[in-house]
């Protein structure tokens, strides 16, 4: 075992935090001496030891000595007082004697604090082990930390002739198991997901995180952490009805509208559990999600996934508020010059105007591809 394997075993432990964290990273810590793993840690939920800690407390649990030893800790150990005391310091008195270290924390607070600490105390440093797999991993953390808004994923699912739904409108089932259980993994890590209020009236959606075998909407048990949903309808046309609007004392939903939250029309669904949350319209008269992504940031929510339909796709990518697009695309052609595709709107006029993907990569997921990419805008 050398560095990478001994961080690649720190990093299994850090995705134990997965939906448990936000805004906070995921971490995962390995203590070794004399090649043997003696102590394990990671970052369980928010609020919680972190990993570093939880692998020091650990060792002292077991009646292991740490002194000397080295440690893996997928992120830069903090230095400051937040509601953890500082890790950096949490190791010098521990006795450690070599730290290696995945991500540098962006952090405005850690930001290469924590690694000089460590070295003026005579600690060994190693930095950027496995470097773009601890960096992937918290690309949530990553973003937010630094912006204080959301990292928005675009997610649809399209046949190879670029549709999301048949001429009747359905679109039950375009990907395969494999692709679709990949979504629920996403909701399962993600803080948030949205949905245009069309895409309630037509499909009744649940948007919760089910990693069973298959989810047909059959009201199956739920696994996992269900995102917080919420519902783009800037003239309340929820039906009451929905499984969203029925679920809402069990899976917090926001129905973000226009509507003043104190008009009648609001109560209703108040009464059923959800917050109405009321946000400026934007120039076409809906719901301005940039106004809605700056809300969602300020209360934590680290991260969202824009699940259709068409317009809501188009507004957001024009808000400039989407940052990752993963499009699902299935083997197989619908036809219909009336289906309708991903991304609604206006559209740009030229291809000089399109949004472009960076870093982009091409995954198979059963059947079905993957392409994931980074949007840039310029
Ligand atoms: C670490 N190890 O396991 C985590 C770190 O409010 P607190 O005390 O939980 O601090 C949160 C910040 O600490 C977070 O923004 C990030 O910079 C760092 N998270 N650091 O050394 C961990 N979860
Ligand atoms: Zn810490």
């Amino acid at each position: 075992m050398d560095d990478r394997d001994y961080m690649s075993v720190a990093l299994s432990h850090a995705k134990k935090g997965a939906g448990k964290v936000n805004p906070n990273p995921m971490v995962g810590a390995v203590i070794v001496r004399d090649g043997r793993i003696i102590a394990v840690g990671h970052h369980d939920h928010f609020g919680g030891w972190h990993a570093e800690r939880a692998a020091l407390e650990a060792a002292k649990r077991d009646g292991v000595d740490v002194r000397g030893a080295t440690i893996y800790v997928t992120l830069e150990p903090c230095c400051h007082q937040g509601k953890q005391p500082p890790c950096s310091q949490a190791l010098i008195d521990a006795g450690i004697a070599r730290v290696v270290v995945g991500s540098a924390d962006p952090n405005p607070l850690v930001a290469g604090k924590g690694i000089r600490q460590l070295r003026e105390a005579g600690i060994e440093v190693t930095e950027d082990v496995l470097r773009d797999e601890c960096d992937a991993l918290n690309e949530i953390f990553m973003h937010y930390i630094v912006s204080h808004k959301p990292f928005v994923l675009l997610k649809y699912a399209m046949t190879a002739d670029g549709k999301i739904a048949t001429r009747t409108g359905a679109s039950r089932w375009i990907t395969g198991e494999a692709a679709r259980h990949r979504v629920h993994e996403d909701r399962g890590r993600f803080a948030a997901i949205m949905v245009g209020v069309g895409t309630v009236i037509a499909d009744d959606p649940q948007l919760t995180c089910r990693l069973g075998d298959g989810d047909a909407g059959d009201g199956r048990e739920t696994t996992g952490h269900n995102p917080l949903r919420i519902v783009c309808d800037s003239r309340l046309r929820t039906p009451l009805d929905s499984a969203l609007v029925r679920t809402a004392h069990d899976v917090p939903t926001i129905i973000a509208t226009c509507v003043p939250w104190n008009e009648p029309a609001a109560k209703p669904y108040a009464d059923a559990g959800c917050e109405v949350l009321t946000i400026d319209a934007d120039a076409a008269g809906h719901v301005d999600v940039n106004a809605l992504a700056t809300v969602l940031g300020s209360r934590g929510i680290d991260s969202v996934i824009v699940e259709g339909g068409a317009s809501l796709a188009w507004a957001a990518l024009r808000a400039r508020i989407v940052t990752k697009i993963d499009a699902y695309v299935a083997p197989k052609i619908f036809g219909g010059a009336s289906a309708p595709t991903p991304v609604g709107g206006d559209g740009v006029e030229t291809p000089a105007d399109c949004f472009r993907l960076t870093n982009t990569t091409v995954e198979t997921l059963g059947d079905d591809l993957l392409i994931e990419g980074l949007v840039r805008y310029d």
